[in-house]
Formats: structure tokens, C-alpha cells, sequence
């Protein structure tokens, strides 16, 4: 069910740059700037962060999309001409608390991704957890043509997604990837026909906020820093996080199901 989505009231509301709407457990961020092609300026960056350490308690899984016809055209270049380089670190940092507000929040965040998914379009779509691309979605980071570097956490979550090899080529040259050569790259999880990624956005993540919130947190928080550490530490990391997640009740709620016959059994889709 997709249509039955019902605008945030509250502070949420207020936020002009986006337009959040919810449907039980998943929440429909989308990023509403189309006549700048959704590019990010201040003030987006701003309500973005707001909203993802802001999100009501019943939201268990977020929808992320940008109004128009792309998915996000990256930082607004009309604001980049004044800043000095103090300025510029702390515009950057603004930018990792934001970005950080979505791939650590509370909730894991599906993004559709259509049009163009460029520069700090990517870096927000690198943070969220699962992407849904249509056909039409494209890739690039046109801050090596633009004579500047990527300050939203690109640097960061782009190579652990594709590659740094991938993403140098793209910065050096300009390679744009369309959204097969995305989903080649693990850009995306998965391309859909053009119309059809809110769909299957809001149908995953409503089986997402139906797991157990352990299990997602752990997904979320535990996984990303696994991978970057050493086998051995990560290893005790694990069994410190399974050992946390297993003895919640809703495990053992789940769990029994199982054992019971009363769970679903896991199939081929
Ligand atoms: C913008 C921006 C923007 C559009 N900043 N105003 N990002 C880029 O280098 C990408 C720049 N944008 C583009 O390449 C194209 O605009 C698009 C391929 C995304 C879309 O093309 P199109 O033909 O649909 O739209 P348009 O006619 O180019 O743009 C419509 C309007 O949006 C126009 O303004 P108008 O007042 O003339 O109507 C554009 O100027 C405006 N616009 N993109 C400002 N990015 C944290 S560090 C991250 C570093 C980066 O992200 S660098 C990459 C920046």
C-alpha cells in the first residue's frame, strides 16, 4: 500500500525543503527542492539532520526519495563561491553529522534513486542501507570537474560500496555509471522499471520495520563498523552483539514461532 501515506505533523511539517508523510511504521522522506533538481543547500542539509535524530517512535523504517524528475543534483554550487577554507571544513562536517544522522540513526532508510544521483546525491544515497534504483537513475561525482573533492562522506562510504578503484575513475574522468553499471557496483541492491522504486521501496521497508528493532540495530550499528575492523576484534564484537540480540524477548517471541510452526519458513522469492 502506497497511497496511504498521511503528511507529519509537528515540528516535522515545518521543515519546507522536505515533505514527510507516514504510513504505520515507515515514514516518506522526500527531499522537495525539484525546481533546483534537489540540490543540497544549507538549509536542506539542516532539515535533513533534524529529521533523521528527529523521527516519530511508531517509525521503523524510512522511504527516502527526492520530488522531479532526479533523484538529487548534489550541493548547491550557488554557495560554494563565498566560503572560506575554516568555513569550508565546517560546511563539510555539517554535512558527516547528517549523513551520519541517516546510516547511524534509529531506523534502517530505503532510498529510490531516479535521474541523476550525482555528487552529494550520491553521498546521501550511500548512506542509507538499502537502494532501490529505477532505469533512469545515473551515477557520478562531478567534483573532480568542478575543481573541488567530495565533503559529505563520500570518501568514506562510496569506496565501501564500489570500490575506491571505481570511484577514482569516476572523480578522474567524469565516468557517469548508468543504473545496470550501478547495480554491477553495488550501488544499488536493486534497478526497477521507471515509476515503480517508491513501490518497491515501501514494500521493503515495511518488511524491514517488521523485524525485530535488535536485529536492525544491530544490522546497522554493528555491521558497518565489523567490517572495518580486524577479524579477530570483530569476531568479539559479533558474539557480543548476537549474545545481546538473542537474549532480547522479541527473539525469543520469534524464535518460538519457529519452533511452533507458527513463522513463516524462508523461500525462494
Ligand atoms: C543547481 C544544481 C546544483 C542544478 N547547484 N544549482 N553537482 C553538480 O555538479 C551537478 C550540477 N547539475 C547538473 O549537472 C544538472 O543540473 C542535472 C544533470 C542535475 C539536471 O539537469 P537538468 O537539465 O534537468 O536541470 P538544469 O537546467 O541543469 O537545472 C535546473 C536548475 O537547477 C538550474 O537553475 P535555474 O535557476 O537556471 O533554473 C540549475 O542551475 C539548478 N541546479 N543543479 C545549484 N548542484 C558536500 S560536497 C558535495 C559536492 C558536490 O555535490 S559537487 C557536485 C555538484
Amino acid at each position: 500500500m502506497t497511497d496511504s501515506f498521511t503528511p507529519a505533523t509537528g515540528p516535522l511539517a515545518a521543515l519546507d525543503l522536505l515533505e514527510i508523510s507516514l504510513s504505520g511504521a515507515v515514514a516518506h522522506v522526500r527531499l522537495n527542492r525539484p525546481a533546483k533538481r534537489n540540490a543540497i543547500n544549507d538549509t536542506l542539509v539542516a532539515q535533513l539532520h533534524t529529521t533523521f535524530i528527529n523521527l516519530p517512535a511508531e517509525v521503523g523504517a524510512v522511504v527516502l526519495t527526492g520530488s522531479g524528475s532526479h533523484f538529487c543534483a548534489g550541493l548547491d554550487l550557488s554557495e560554494l563561491s563565498e566560503r572560506s577554507v575554516a568555513e569550508g571544513v565546517l560546511h563539510s562536517r555539517t554535512w558527516h553529522a547528517a549523513m551520519d544522522a541517516i546510516q547511524f540513526g534509529r531506523v534502517p532508510v530505503v532510498a529510490v534513486l531516479h535521474g541523476a544521483v550525482v555528487g552529494g546525491g550520491l553521498e546521501i544515497a550511500a548512506s542509507c542501507h538499502v537502494r532501490v534504483a529505477e532505469t533512469s537513475a545515473y551515477y557520478g561525482l562531478p567534483e573532480g570537474q568542478r575543481g573541488i573533492f567530495v565533503g559529505g562522506g563520500g570518501s568514506a562510504r562510496v569506496p565501501r560500496l564500489a570500490g575506491v578503484a571505481c570511484m577514482t575513475d569516476m572523480m578522474l574522468t567524469g565516468r557517469v555509471l548508468d543504473s545496470a553499471e550501478g547495480l554491477a557496483r553495488g550501488l544499488s541492491q536493486y534497478v526497477v522499471a521507471d515509476g515503480m522504486g517508491f513501490i518497491k521501496a515501501v514494500e521493503l521497508a515495511r518488511k524491514i520495520a517488521g523485524n525485530a528493532p535488535l536485529s536492525n540495530f544491530a544490522v546497522m550499528q554493528a555491521l558497518p563498523r565489523i567490517a572495518d575492523m580486524s577479524q579477530p576484534d570483530g569476531l568479539f564484537v559479533e558474539s557480543l552483539m548476537a549474545a545481546i540480540a538473542q537474549g532480547d524477548d522479541a527473539a525469543k517471541v520469534r524464535v518460538r514461532a519457529f519452533l511452533e510452526k507458527r513463522a513463516g519458513k524462508v523461500e525462494k522469492q
